[in-house]
């Protein structure tokens, strides 16, 4: 096995045991991961899993913004052939929707979009016909630059899990941390000037309605070795802003890409990012749109309260605030 870039929070065979039987029986017991009676037992369901699992499932606590959960067995033939399209998806891997939603509940509350994936709680991330070249998670053939995970919101995730259902390709995610990047102070004081906006991106029903303005943001905040940032050049009209700052700004680009890692996922990982201090993308590959593909789950998580985020972004009114539809736990 490679030696994995990031670092392992192994799940011994009894935690990993655990979880999944409670997955299980909490889909047994609803019928769909997507029902909301599911979703109101959950922080009932963590609070009665073991210290082991509790423990390997704290929040991201390391500079480096990420880690890899592994451990937990995934039975390929269990899973049946990887959807063409996430509107096609059905129950496919339904007991992994839940285990990605007993993992988020124990960090944070997970959250949904009225305007992606039908406002599931879990997406599937699989490559499409047709958005080969789109810079969404449905893409395939072009590199998915990397991105903080709905930049353009101030409701955005503070952590972004990836659980991996199938990879026999060993396609990589790719992740950076800025805490692992070399700017110069002149550079990151460029950075935490708002300048352009993030737009919403194409993953997004209603973003090819959108017409408005929304408000500059800096791609910086915080500052030493506190520092985090807001980062989706594919979605930022860099052309508008003043060139010091582009220049700012291709030095970032330049950094982030030179402390980047590649996560090849195997089946059952789940990658956490922390969505303030990590951008995270993927490589090219070509799809087969065979039922082999590579397929992946994702949730997002906020976790009120945590200390990545500059005080301002609470004033901001952006596109879709309305669209957030979050779990209170
Ligand atoms: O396919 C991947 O590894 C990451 C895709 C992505 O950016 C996402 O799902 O948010
Ligand atoms: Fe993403």
């Amino acid at each position: 096995m490679p030696i994995c870039p990031a670092p392992v929070r192994s799940l011994d065979a009894a935690a990993a045991a655990e979880l999944t039987t409670v997955a299980a029986e909490l889909l047994a017991e609803h019928g769909s991961a997507t029902a909301p009676e599911l979703l109101a037992v959950l922080p009932e369901a963590c609070a009665a899993l073991g210290e082991d699992v509790r423990s390997a499932l704290r929040p991201v606590d390391t500079a480096d913004g990420l880690f890899v959960l592994r451990g937990l067995g995934l039975d390929d033939a269990e899973i049946g052939p990887t959807p063409g399209h996430w509107s096609t998806v059905g129950g496919a891997g339904a007991s992994w929707d839940v285990v990605l939603l007993l993992v988020s509940a124990l960090m944070g509350t997970p959250i949904a979009w009225d305007g992606q994936q039908d406002g599931r709680f879990v997406h599937n991330i699989v490559p499409s016909p047709g958005y080969e070249s789109e810079q969404t998670g449905a893409s395939s053939s072009v590199l998915l630059t990397p991105h903080t995970e709905d930049a353009f919101h101030p409701g955005r995730a503070h952590l972004l899990l990836l659980c991996c259902m199938r990879n026999h390709d060993r396609i990589a995610t790719t992740a950076a941390s800025i805490r692992l990047a070399g700017l110069a102070d002149e550079d990151i004081a460029q950075l935490k000037r708002p300048v352009v906006p993030i737009l919403p991106d194409d993953a997004y029903e209603q973003a090819q309605q959108f017409t408005g303005r929304t408000a500059p943001v800096p791609a910086l905040s915080g500052s030493g070795t506190g520092l985090t940032l807001r980062f989706d050049p594919a979605y930022t009209p860099i052309e508008d802003a003043d060139g010091t700052w582009q220049e700012a700004y291709r030095r970032l680009e330049d950094e982030l890409a030179r402390v980047s890692v590649a996560v090849s996922l195997e089946p059952g990982d789940v990658l956490v990012v922390d969505n303030d201090v990590v951008v995270h993308g993927r490589v090219p590959f070509k799809a087969r749109y065979d039922g082999t593909d590579r397929w992946l789950k994702r949730a997002s998580v906020r976790v009120e309260g945590r200390p990545t985020r500059p005080a301002a972004e609470d004033d901001e009114h952006g596109y879709g605030q309305a669209a957030l539809t979050a779990w209170a736990s």
